[in-house]
Order: C-alpha cells, then sequence, then structure tokens
C-alpha cells in the first residue's frame, strides 16, 4: 500500500528491501514519525518503545532515535524508530531521516485542525524527496482521549482521507496506549506481507 506512485517519475529507482542486521537472525525496518509539533510523536514513540508516558511537553531537536524488537508473523524484526521535530526551523533537515524509511507514520492531533491541514504538506514532501515507492504510509489521529467536545476533526473524515491518500489509518492516544501497538503492528504487516 502506497499513495506516491513514483514509477513514472523515476522508473531507475529500486524499491527498498527489508535489512537483515549482522547476525541474519532479525530484519531491520526503519519507520519515521512527521506531523506538526505538540501532535504527539514523541509520546507515541515512547508509549510504543517503553511503555511510557509524560505529561511534560519536551520539544524535539531534529529527530530522536529508538528501536523495539517485534515478532510479525512469526519474523523477528528489529524496528528503528525516528521520531523528527515538528518545528519549522528543522524542517529542511528531515529528509535525511525519512529518505530510506521503510514506513511513515504522519501525524495530527484530532483537537487541531492546522494539525490536520499540515498532512497534506507532509505527503507533498514525501512525494518530491523520497528515493522509493515502496514506503507505506499511516495517517494516525493522536490525542483520542480528548473529551469528544474538544475534538475538531471528525474520525470519518480523516478515514476518507487516509483511503483516498492509500494510507492506513488509525486514531491513538499515546496518553492510554490505545491504538498505538496496533498501527505499529498493522503498518509492519501491511509492509511485510510480500517481503516475510
Ligand atoms: N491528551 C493527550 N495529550 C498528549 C497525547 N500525546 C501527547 N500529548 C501531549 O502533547 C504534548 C506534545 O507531545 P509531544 O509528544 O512532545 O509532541 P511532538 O509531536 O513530539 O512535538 P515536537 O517534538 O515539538 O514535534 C505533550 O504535553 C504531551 O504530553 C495524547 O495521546 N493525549
Ligand atoms: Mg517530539
Amino acid at each position: 500500500m502506497c499513495c506516491l506512485d513514483k514509477q513514472k517519475k523515476s522508473p531507475q529507482k529500486q524499491p527498498l528491501q527489508i535489512r537483515s542486521n549482522q547476525q541474519g537472525q532479525k530484519k531491520d525496518i526503519k519507520v519515521v514519525l512527521l506531523g506538526d509539533c505538540f501532535v504527539g510523536k514523541s509520546s507515541i514513540a515512547s508509549r510504543f518503545c517503553t511503555s511510557q508516558y509524560q505529561s511534560q511537553y519536551e520539544l524535539t531537536v531534529v529527530a530522536a532515535y529508538n528501536s523495539i524488537d517485534m515478532v510479525v508473523k512469526g519474523q523477528q524484526l528489529k524496528i528503528h524508530l525516528w521520531d523528527t521535530a515538528g518545528e519549522e526551523k528543522y524542517k529542511s533537515l528531515l529528509s535525511l531521516y525519512y529518505r530510506d524509511a521503510n514506513a511513515a507514520i504522519i501525524v495530527y492531533d484530532i483537537t487541531s485542525t492546522e494539525t490536520f491541514n499540515s498532512v497534506q504538506g507532509w505527503l507533498k514532501e514525501l512525494d518530491e524527496k523520497i528515493q522509493n515507492n515502496e514506503m507505506v504510509l499511516a495517517l494516525v489521529g493522536n490525542k483520542c482521549d480528548c473529551l469528544e467536545s474538544e475534538r475538531k476533526i471528525p474520525k470519518q473524515k480523516a478515514s476518507n482521507f487516509a483511503k483516498t491518500h492509500g494510507m492506513i489509518f488509525k486514531e491513538t492516544s499515546a496518553k492510554t496506549g490505545e491504538g498505538i501497538k496496533q498501527i505499529f503492528t498493522q503498518l509492519i504487516e501491511q509492509y511485510a506481507q510480500d517481503k516475510l
């Protein structure tokens, strides 16, 4: 699944393969988190990799790395997770992190229209700069623990957007853990279905 049809633009480029690590046992998969400031990318990374959550905001500078082992369809995998900064001044550096990723998760905050509107820009950015045509994409609406009265983006609207762009979609809460493991599992399964 991929929303980015690069076949016509760059037919010479080869799709990325899942790489074996040195022991030849676990497969390495690179996943990148993208999205505006304050949407909860670092919180999602922390919840997924360490099962922890902190309500105090710490701005990410450029990018942060974490990894976690997973077993999908009996195959041992090492997920290399790059949590990027949402702040505009770091944007020009982010292609270093996503250009050879196997999968990207674009995150918005369900209580912020602005962050949802930015998703299109993140897709454009990927479309212009990625090297491969097999990057699996997911759209994640984070902070779904918030009150319905605080919600600005209807779930159906985001789901339709994701479908139109060939993206996996899930609402998550890094605060409660809802949907976090599921979105990564879905993403990896999607990427791995023809390769493991
Ligand atoms: N209610 C709620 N708050 C959350 C959730 N996830 C993150 N937050 C809060 O939102 C704020 C921003 O979270 P971060 O994870 O630092 O956001 P970020 O996207 O990494 O921000 P940058 O590093 O600046 O790009 C923090 O105060 C978090 O505690 C969530 O699922 N629910
Ligand atoms: Mg961050």
